[in-house]
């Protein structure tokens, strides 16, 4: 079975949504495998956003994704990867349809809610990256 890594960003722990996004991963048909609250540390999070390291907004993101608890979970199902994005919605909130995580939840891109890999390789790197 497919899996791929979800998190739960800082904002969506604050406001106390972790129960109800994990309710629709678990309506939607997946199984968590795997969970765990957890604060990243500045070098972990550097890792993980390595891939935006020259954009303006570095700073913030690393800034953003350290400020707080976030809720990690290995999530498996068919094809787990691509419908964790479709349920989570696109990057920018304004564009995420209603229905979708980050379309119900979120209004700004820099606090959307919710990270899930974007490939399989990519879910497996950062499974070992916050599990292993
Ligand atoms: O895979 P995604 O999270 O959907 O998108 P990504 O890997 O391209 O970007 C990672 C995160 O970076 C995204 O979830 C939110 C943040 N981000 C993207 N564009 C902007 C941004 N943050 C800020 N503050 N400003 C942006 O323009």
């Amino acid at each position: 079975m497919e899996r791929s890594f979800v998190m739960i960003k800082p904002d969506g722990v604050r406001r106390g949504l972790i129960g109800k996004i994990v309710t629709r991963f678990e309506e939607k048909g997946f199984k968590i495998a795997e969970a765990r609250l957890m604060t990243i540390s500045e070098e972990l999070a550097s890792v993980h956003y390595a891939h935006l390291q020259s954009k303006p907004f570095f700073g913030e993101i690393i800034e953003y994704i350290t400020s707080g608890p976030v809720f990690a979970m290995i999530v498996e199902g068919h094809e787990a990867v691509r419908n964790a994005r479709t349920l989570i919605g696109f990057t920018n909130p304004v564009e995420a349809a209603a229905g979708t995580i980050r379309g119900d939840f979120a209004t700004i891109v820099d606090y959307n809610v919710i990270h899930g890999s974007d490939s399989v390789e990519n879910a497996e790197i950062e499974i070992k990256r916050f599990f292993e």
